[in-house]
């Protein structure tokens, strides 16, 4: 089912997008959790970490080495950040579209809420 990942990966709605490649694409949350938050998304639509079948294992270390790369990039790679994926509803997922939020720019909690 589409979900509104798919309409900001067809810019049919906008989203402040920080990395962009044939597979993967990358924006700032709407609504950070910290003082960096972005999302990364494969373009292709699988809507949870459950429903990653054989043959996914490229589109899932792409979007981990994405988002790696851009965190270096950006310069949070010494001090460090957190990588989560939130997967259904014990895992607090709202968007059925799979994707890595990267947060950085302030210590982070363990454990998390
Ligand atoms: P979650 O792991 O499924 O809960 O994360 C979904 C995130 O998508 C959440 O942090 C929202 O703030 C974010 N988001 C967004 O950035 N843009 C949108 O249009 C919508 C949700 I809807």
């Amino acid at each position: 089912m589409a979900t509104i990942f798919d309409k900001i990966i067809a810019r049919e709605i906008p989203a402040d997008i920080v990395h962009e490649d044939e597979h993967v694409l990358a924006f700032r949350d709407i609504n950070p959790q910290a003082p960096v938050h972005v999302l990364f998304i494969p373009k292709k639509p699988v809507a949870t970490l459950n429903e990653l079948a054989p043959g996914d294992e490229v589109l899932a270390g792409r979007l981990v080495m994405a988002a790696a790369a851009w965190a270096k990039k950006e310069g949070f790679a010494e001090n460090g950040y957190r990588v989560v994926f939130n997967t259904n509803r014990d895992g607090g997922q709202s968007v059925y579209h799979i994707h890595l939020h990267l947060l950085a720019g302030r210590a982070m909690h363990w454990p998390p809420g």
